[in-house]
C-alpha cells in the first residue's frame, strides 16, 4: 500500500534532555496541526530532526524507538552539521537572500558542501522507509536539494515540495553562487508551492532564466517531466483560535492583563526576533507616533511580544540588542511613573496568553519587511470574536495578498506607519467589525485543512497528468 512521508528540517515534537532524562514536547504550530491528519494515519511517516544534538548513540536508539511510536522519523544532526547545514547555510544564506537582505548573506563553499551532505543524509533516511509509489512531501529551504535527490532514487515517485519563506526575484536569486544547483534539486519534485503568485513567478523566472526551461502558465517541460508550479496560501486551524479565545481559561488571562494595564488601548504585535519582521521600524514609527500625538500619552501601549529564534546566529544576537536598546530609550523618553509605552516580552507564552493578547489588542500590528505569510496576522483575525480591532499589516506580507481589509502599509514609510495607528486607533466600532467581518470569512474558508488538501489534491493531478502525457 502506498503511503505519504512528509520531511522537514524540524519534526514537530522537541527533544529534551534533563539529568539524563529524554523528554518530549508536542509543536502546537500550524504545520504540525494541518499535517497531524496526514502524518498519524495508517503507516504515514514524518521525518526531520529533533531539535536537539544527541551524542550517545543509546540516547539516539531510545528516541528513534519513542517517536517512532508516534508515526515519526528522526534524523541526527551533529554539532557540526548544525553549525553549518542549519545555522550556516540555510540561516545565513539563504534566509537572507530569499528575504532580500542581501548585506547579511555568507556566500561560503564549506557551509554549502555541508548543506548538500545534510541534504544527502535526509534522502538516506526517507530511503529507508519510502517504497515506489510513495506520496512525499518535502517542507521549506532547508531542503531544496531534496527532491532530486529523491527523484533519483524513486522516479515514479508524487514527490511535492512547499516552501514558507519567499522566492526572491530573479536579479536577487542569480547572486547565490549554486543557483542552477538549488534550482535543480527543487525540479525532482512533481508540484512547487509557494504562498503568493509573486513567489511562483520569481521561481518561473529563474528555472527561465538559469536553467533554459520555459514553462505554460506555470507547467515546466524538462524534458524529462513536467512540473507544476503555483501558489497555495497556507491557512490557519480558525476553529482552534476561535475557540481558545472564548475558553475560560483565556477570559480569566484576559481579566489579569487589563487589570494591570488599566484601560488603555493596546496595539499587539507577535514575533519571532528576525530583522525580517522590522521590529526595530516598528519601534521607530511608534516612537514618531507618541511624538506627534501627545494625546495618546497614557492612554495606548504598546504590547510587544518577541520570541527567541536563532540565538547562536550573530544577527540576531546583535537584533536582540538593537530593540534592547529602543525599547529603553522610548520607555526612558516617554513613559512615567503610571505608564510605559511598551510592554516589551522576550519570551513565549501558552497559547491561552496569547489568545488573550489577541483579545485585547485594540490594533493588531503586523510590519514585516519580508514575510512568506505571516500566521500572526490570520490569529489575532481569528480571535476576535466580538470582531472589534483593527490590523495594520505590511505589503511585504505573503498575507497582504489575502487580507485587503486589514490597514496595508509599506514598513519603511514612518509616515505612512503613524497616520496608519491614528487612523486604526480611532475607527469607529461599526467600520471595524465591517472589515474584519470580511476578513474573518476568507481565513475560515481558506483554513490550513483546505491549504494540505488542495496541496494533495494538485499533487495527484499533476501526477495522472503526468501519466496521460507519457502514454499519448
Ligand atoms: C515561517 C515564515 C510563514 C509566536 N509566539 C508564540 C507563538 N507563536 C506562533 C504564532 C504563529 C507562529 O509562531 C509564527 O508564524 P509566522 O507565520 O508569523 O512566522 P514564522 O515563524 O517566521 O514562519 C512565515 C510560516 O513559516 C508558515 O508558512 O507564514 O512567513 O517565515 O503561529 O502563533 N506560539 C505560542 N507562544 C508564543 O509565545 N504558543
Amino acid at each position: 500500500m502506498s503511503r505519504t512521508i512528509i520531511v522537514s528540517n524540524r519534526l514537530p515534537v522537541t527533544v529534551l534532555k534533563k539529568h539524563q532524562h529524554i523528554e518530549y514536547k508536542t509543536s502546537e504550530g500550524g504545520l504540525a496541526t494541518g499535517l497531524g491528519s496526514v502524518y498519524k494515519q495508517g503507516s504515514n511517516r514524518w521525518i526531520g530532526w529533533p531539535g536537539i544534538y544527541l551524542e550517545e548513540e543509546s540516547d539516539q536508539l531510545q528516541v528513534a524507538a519513542d517517536l517512532q511510536a508516534d508515526h515519526m522519523h528522526p534524523v541526527f544532526l551533529s554539532k557540526t552539521e548544525i553549525k553549518e547545514f542549519y545555522e550556516g547555510f540555510s540561516n545565513e544564506t539563504l534566509w537572507p537572500t530569499f528575504h532580500y537582505f542581501l548585506q547579511y548573506a555568507i556566500y561560503d563553499q564549506k557551509m554549502w558542501e555541508t548543506y548538500r551532505r545534510v541534504n544527502q543524509k535526509f534522502c538516506n533516511e526517507v530511503m529507508k522507509i519510502a517504497k515506489p509509489g510513495d506520496t512525499i512531501w518535502i517542507h521549506d529551504y532547508q531542503l531544496l536539494l531534496l527532491p532530486q535527490m529523491l527523484r533519483e532514487n524513486l522516479p515514479d515517485s508524487s514527490i511535492g515540495f512547499f516552501q514558507h519563506i519567499p522566492f526572491p526575484s530573479y536579479e536577487v536569486f542569480r547572486l547565490l553562487p549554486w543557483r542552477e544547483e538549488l534550482l535543480n534539486g527543487m525540479l525532482g519534485a512533481d508540484l512547487l508551492g509557494f504562498h503568493t503568485y509573486d513567489d511562483a513567478r520569481h521561481f518561473l523566472s529563474s528555472v527561465s532564466r538559469i536553467v533554459g526551461y520555459n514553462n505554460q502558465q506555470g507547467l515546466i517541460d524538462t524534458g524529462k517531466r513536467t512540473v507544476m508550479v503555483d501558489a497555495f496560501p497556507m491557512g490557519i486551524d480558525y476553529d482552534k483560535y476561535a475557540e481558545v479565545a472564548e475558553s475560560e481559561e483565556t477570559l480569566k488571562r484576559e481579566q489579569t492583563y487589563r487589570k494591570a494595564i488599566h484601560d488603555q488601548k493596546i496595539i499587539l504585535s507577535i514575533d519571532r526576533l528576525d530583522y525580517s519582521k522590522g521590529i526595530p521600524q516598528r519601534l521607530e514609527a511608534f516612537e514618531l507616533f507618541l511624538q506627534q500625538h501627545p494625546e495618546f500619552n497614557e492612554k495606548v501601549s504598546l504590547l510587544m511580544i518577541v520570541v527567541p529564534s536563532r540565538d547562536q546566529v550573530g544577527k540576531y544576537k546583535e537584533l536582540k540588542e538593537e530593540v534592547d536598546e529602543l525599547v529603553g530609550r522610548i520607555n526612558g523618553t516617554y513613559g512615567n511613573m503610571n505608564w510605559r509605552p511598551i510592554n516589551y516580552f522576550y519570551r513565549s507564552f501558552p497559547l491561552e496568553s496569547l489568545s488573550a493578547f489577541y483579545r485585547m489588542a485594540d490594533v493588531g500590528l503586523v510590519t514585516p519587511m519580508r514575510d512568506g505569510m505571516n500566521l500572526v496576522a490570520k490569529e489575532y483575525i481569528a480571535s476576535k470574536t466580538d470582531q472589534k480591532g483593527v490590523l495594520i499589516l505590511s505589503e511585504m506580507a505573503g498575507a497582504s495578498r489575502e487580507l485587503s481589509d486589514a490597514i496595508l502599509i509599506n514598513p519603511n514609510d514612518q509616515n505612512q506607519l503613524v497616520n496608519a495607528l491614528y487612523k486604526a486607533l480611532t475607527m469607529p466600532e461599526e467600520e471595524q467589525q465591517f472589515h474584519m467581518e470580511q476578513m474573518q470569512e476568507l481565513v475560515k474558508r481558506y483554513n490550513i485543512n483546505h491549504w494540505v488538501n488542495l496541496f494533495m489534491d494538485r499533487l495527484s493531478y499533476i501526477k495522472i497528468k503526468q501519466l496521460s502525457m507519457s502514454t499519448a
